[in-house]
């Protein structure tokens, strides 16, 4: 018989989707580029399912029941392009190529023009969770032509995570659409990182806390609102004893962060939309700033600064870092889902943000408890423009924001970067401002480009002639 789905790229990503549906019950054809992969996969897994094995491309695509199903689990960018060149001229008409690879969203809208134009349906499929996701149960985000995932519609439920006996799989959009959203997922993710980073390093050089008792903090804070997978994961990594050292793992892990591209693309994204997201791009500098170690060391023995600390107890600042650490998430995930609104209006997309929130509240790297919160914020209260304004997070922020004024000042004099958190309640301090300084902006940008001002009292654009008898006149009359 004929398989239901084929998946090609058998690398960890690919192997584990690959077992997950066919334990389900779905037969798989598998496939990789290099055949000895797909042998070590046989040899380990092939008992755990209706799997064939296949060596050539030819052989895969004979292996699939029509329309053919074609799961592509290949490295994202030149990979992915590679597979669907070999592959296209296979197929038949209406079989669907499917990306589930992070791959870069105008990408995959391109992709999907040129294999519509060989008769071909594709599909850009956010998958997250990392290994052990695919393997038990992922947070699925498909896009696409929605005939081709009601083709596939019940192989991604069922393989998908489920919460409160609802999967986290739910058609995001069009072309693009599912690897947009899962771009911002991993955004967010940045962001939630960055801020647990910082909530790590106050209670480090500010409450002179050692990683084993920050550990045992985040474990507790996991009982509350913070509630999530990163919390939980945060408290286990930071009580990890180090086998070689017999002291903490974390006190020997190189402070360079790496990353691959997810978080600059979210935004570079950002930056294009026009909407301020400060939150994930300070998160991705941050990074960048960390991957300056040679520089960082020059430079602090040079560039003068407090030392952190001091000595004093100040263990009573730890529940004023989970406020602030709370409020920041908040503003990080209002501003991801402005954005995914604004590109939703840019692409027509028509994105539900409350299913976005909804599928990520299992499977994902960002999963947690708050979710369900943004979930009922716009069950209850439709296309808001910021979920700062919705009653919940608007009192939630309100109640945290006295601890977490005080961390930003308690760092900022003592000397520790915390560039997501002070961001974060400078961005809420501005969104919450009727007037701004911007008017002066104007003015300056009037004065020495002519780029012209309006006014509060009247209609119209003005320009004054600054340099010459100072009187203003109407541009646009
Ligand atoms: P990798 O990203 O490491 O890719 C390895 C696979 O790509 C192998 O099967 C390799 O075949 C194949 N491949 C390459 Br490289 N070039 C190819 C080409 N020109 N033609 C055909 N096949 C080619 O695998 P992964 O870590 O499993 O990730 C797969 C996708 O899932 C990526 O887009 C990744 O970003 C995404 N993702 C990963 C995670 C994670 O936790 N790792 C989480 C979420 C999403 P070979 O065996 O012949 O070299």
């Amino acid at each position: 018989a004929k398989s239901r789905i084929g998946v090609t790229g058998l690398a960890v990503m690919g192997a584990n989707l690959a077992r997950n549906i066919a334990r389900r019950g779905t037969p798989v054809a598998v496939h990789n580029r290099t055949s000895a992969r797909t042998r070590e996969f046989m040899e380990a897994y092939g008992d755990e399912g209706a799997f064939t094995a296949t060596d050539s491309l030819e052989d895969f695509v004979a292996a699939l029941e029509k329309p053919r199903r074609i799961l592509v689990m290949v490295k994202a960018g030149a990979p992915v392009d590679a597979v669907i060149e070999e592959i296209s001229p296979l197929l038949d008409e209406g079989d669907i190529i499917i990306d589930g690879g992070n791959s870069h969203f105008p990408d995959t809208t391109r992709r999907t023009r040129a294999c519509a134009e060989r008769g071909l349906r594709f599909m850009g499929v956010g998958v997250s969770g990392g290994e052990e996701g695919a393997l038990n149960g992922p947070s699925i985000m498909p896009g696409g032509d929605p005939a081709a995932y009601a083709e596939v519609e019940d192989i991604f439920t069922t393989i998908a995570a489920q919460v409160d006996d609802t999967p986290c799989c739910v058609h995001v959009g069009p072309d693009g659409a599912g690897h947009y959203v899962k771009m911002v997922h991993n955004g967010i993710e940045y962001a939630d990182i960055q801020l647990i980073a910082e909530a790590y390093d106050l209670l480090t050089h500010v409450a002179g806390l050692d990683a084993p008792a920050i550990g045992k903090i985040f474990e507790e804070w996991n009982a509350g609102d913070l509630e999530s997978y990163l919390i939980e994961i945060t408290g286990e990594v930071l009580q990890k004893t180090d086998a070689r050292t017999g002291g903490p793992l974390v006190d020997v892990i190189v402070d360079e962060a790496e990353q691959k591209g997810t978080g600059r693309w979210t935004s570079q994204d950002a930056l294009e939309l026009g909407v301020p997201l400060t939150g994930i791009t300070e998160a991705v500098f941050a990074r960048t700033l960390s991957s300056l170690r040679s520089e960082r060391k020059a430079a602090a023995g040079t560039l003068a600064g407090p030392v952190p600390g001091a000595g004093e107890d100040r263990t009573d600042l730890v529940e004023d870092i989970r406020q602030a650490l709370y409020a920041s998430k908040v503003v990080a995930y209002a501003q991801g889902f402005a954005q995914m609104r604004a590109a939703s209006k840019a692409n027509d997309w028509n994105l539900d943000l409350g299913a976005m929130a909804t599928i990520w509240r299992g499977g994902c790297i960002i999963r947690a408890r708050f979710l369900n919160r943004i979930r009922e914020a716009y069950a209850e209260h439709g296309d808001v423009e910021n979920l700062l304004m919705v009653p919940y997070f608007t009192e939630a922020v309100a109640d945290a924001q006295d601890a977490w004024r005080r961390v930003v000042a308690t760092a900022t004099q003592q000397g520790v970067a915390i560039p997501a958190f002070s961001s974060s309640l400078s961005y809420y301090d501005g969104y919450r401002r009727e007037r701004g300084p911007a008017n002066l902006i104007q003015g300056l940008r009037d004065y020495f480009g002519a780029h012209t001002y309006r006014r509060i009292d009247a209609d119209g654009s003005f320009h004054t002639r600054w340099g010459q008898d100072g009187t203003e006149v109407r541009t646009d009359a």
